[in-house]
């Protein structure tokens, strides 16, 4: 899909699933992906750090197969190489990446860039950046075992700033879970990205349902 409809995507799409197979109960990444397309899923970013480069591309290249039959929009954290490779919809670079210009010369006009921010000076430079980046994430808004040397907790205050002063469109990050969403949504956030609380789920698609609705559910009583 082109790069306009991966992002009309991502802003109906609520929730912002990744991956993390580390924390999936012994589950592999395609068996969780499966059960969180089904569950409803359109926005996936596959995250592996620890996987070496070639079983990344075997499990990206069968990962990519899938959202394309659900009509997913599929991004690589990371890895531009890889990006490219599988031919997915997307990157997400962080504050110690490769530039974002640089990574938009390299992959083109017709594919999503992502970038993480973690606080308002960030979130202008990201505002900067608005030609070049197509989103950005706000985060952590609560304290995260999934990212390791994640970024001091920004808090809900975060989320309203992003709310009140990003000109891009933004998904809330870190320690989103089942029973704190609707106080993310309530923020400002209208996307919300959440690991963990999904792929640790007994089961994930009832998990993504509930994720969905409570999403759709807090925007209409905000
Ligand atoms: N970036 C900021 S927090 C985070 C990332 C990748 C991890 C969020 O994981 P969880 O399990 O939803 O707290
Ligand atoms: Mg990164």
């Amino acid at each position: 899909m082109n790069r306009k409809e991966a992002m009309h995507i991502f802003l109906s799409a609520g929730i912002y699933a990744i991956t993390a197979e580390k924390l999936s109960a012994g589950r592999k990444n395609l068996e969780v992906v499966e059960a969180m397309l089904a569950g409803g899923i359109r926005f996936l970013q596959y995250r592996e750090k620890e996987k070496n480069a070639r079983a990344r591309y075997e499990e990206c290249l069968a990962l990519r197969a899938l959202t394309q039959k659900y009509h997913a929009v599929f991004i690589i954290d990371d890895f531009v190489d890889l990006a490219l490779a599988v031919g997915a919809d997307g990157v997400h670079i962080g504050q110690e990446d490769i530039p974002p210009e640089v990574v938009r010369q390299i992959v083109g006009e017709n594919c999503v860039i992502g970038l993480s921010t973690h606080n308002s000076l960030q979130l202008e430079a990201g505002n900067a950046l608005a030609s070049v980046v197509d989103y950005l994430g706000v985060g952590p808004v609560y304290a995260t075992q999934t990212k390791e040397h994640a970024a001091p907790v920004a808090g809900l205050d975060y989320v309203r700033y992003a709310a009140g002063h990003s000109k891009l469109p933004f998904t809330a990050i870190g320690g989103i879970k089942e029973h704190n969403i609707i106080d993310v949504v309530r923020a400002g956030a209208k996307n919300a990205a959440v690991v963990s609380d999904i792929t640790g789920a007994v089961d994930i698609q009832a998990k993504v349902c509930t994720l969905i609705s409570k999403m759709r559910e807090s925007t209409f009583i905000k």
